[in-house]
């Protein structure tokens, strides 16, 4: 395929609940849309669904925006690219940004899946009908208004739970909410808001009582001596997130053994391509893989449901329904979760309408770039 054109959308949409995570609340947010089109007209579009503000990764929109704007959309425009899985190396001189590559990387694969007019789950290796899909709980004022969140989430189907963390609410929220759930799936994922001293330690290896089915990047991004060793030290498998950006920090990780499963985002892997190695590599060492999100839209979110139907994706995987957290969502149909599973589509490229017209309303800023 030749890459003949390149728009991109800033669109803001508003959260039906605000989120807390360890470092940040959000009642709205603001992801880029990518939208290629090749030389036949056939269009391709991805999701750059970078946080705002650079808490959980370094990048945010506007980073993201000028990267995209001035390195990666200069890059692609015009060549002639065999395989989506190739179009990386085209901007491959680009360190980091991650995010922005990412939409551009899906956008590429979007595209390429519905020209050979296969689904894109079939062009990643997928062979599910159907991801199991779990949801992720933000940090609330107060344990019973957790307790009431969590309530919600199993009447509504989803068969595992995610509790963010923080020094502060850990132990407590955790034991109330296994104590009123005791056979629930839960895991606790962190942020790495826990440091490596003694009594953050204790804190972690209390958590290691409440048959937890992961505890999610517990410490800072780089720190993975600290994790190998808390690893060594409870049950509880310890996920990683923050801390692979790269296959070689999957490599590394898996030698010191820091972990014992890996969340895959394509979002921060820089995109599909990544992801899909990732999953190849986790599975060699024998670490189960699950899809994580970044609450994204549902372009960014068809594209992590058809991630998640590879094979190696055995545990349940954050693409819970549009909305858990949209009002009204960019693609049509809209996610929808039956008995906590999401269907994979069936129908080439993404396999979902992309709503235009609302996109058009709700987008902020645009940028189009022609090849010349
Ligand atoms: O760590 O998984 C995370 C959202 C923003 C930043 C980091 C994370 C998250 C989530 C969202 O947990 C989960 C989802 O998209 O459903
Ligand atoms: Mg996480």
């Amino acid at each position: 395929m030749k890459i003949d054109s390149a728009t991109l959308h800033r669109v803001r949409l508003p959260l039906k609940h605000s989120f807390q995570t360890s470092s940040h609340r959000k009642d709205h947010l603001e992801h880029v849309l990518v939208r290629l089109t090749d030389e036949t007209g056939a269009v391709g579009w991805g999701e750059i669904a970078s946080p705002s503000d650079p808490f959980y990764a370094p990048d945010t929109v506007e980073t993201s925006w000028l990267i995209a704007t001035e390195y990666l959309l200069p890059a692609i425009l015009g060549r002639e690219v065999e395989h989506p899985g190739r179009l990386g190396e085209l901007y491959g001189k680009v360190r980091g940004h991650r995010f922005a590559a990412a939409g551009v990387d899906a956008a590429g694969w979007a595209l390429w899946s519905r020209m050979r007019g296969v689904p894109l789950a079939k062009a990643l290796g997928g062979e599910r009908e159907t991801v199991v899909a779990g949801v992720s709980l933000g940090i609330e004022r107060t344990i019973d208004e957790l307790l009431e969140q969590v309530q919600r989430q199993v009447d509504a189907g989803y068969p595992r739970v995610k509790l963010k963390i923080a020094p502060g609410w850990d132990v407590e929220p955790v034991k109330q909410v296994r104590a009123a759930f005791p056979a629930l799936n839960l895991h606790v994922d962190a942020n790495g808001a826990y440091l490596d001293i003694p009594e953050h330690r204790a804190l972690l290896r209390e958590l290691d009582n409440f048959e937890l089915a992961m505890i999610e990047q517990p410490f800072a991004p780089r720190a993975l001596l600290p994790s190998a060793q808390l690893q060594e030290s409870i049950e509880t498998p310890v996920c990683l997130d923050e801390s692979v950006d790269t296959l070689d920090d999957l490599r590394t990780a898996i030698a010191l053994r820091a972990g014992r499963i890996l969340n895959i985002k394509a979002s921060r892997m820089g995109g599909l391509t990544t992801a899909v190695a990732a999953h190849d590599l986790a599975r060699d060492a024998g670490w189960p893989v699950w899809c994580g999100g970044m609450h994204e839209f549902g372009i960014g979110r068809i594209a992590n449901v058809a991630l998640s139907s590879l094979p190696g994706f055995t545990l349940p995987s954050d693409v819970s329904a549009s909305d858990k957290y949209y009002a009204r969502d960019v693609v049509f149909p809209p996610l929808v979760a039956q008995h906590g599973a999401v269907a994979v589509p069936t129908t080439p490229g993404l396999g979902v309408e992309v709503d235009e017209d609302f996109i058009a309303q709700h987008s902020h800023q645009t940028h189009r770039k022609q090849s010349s």
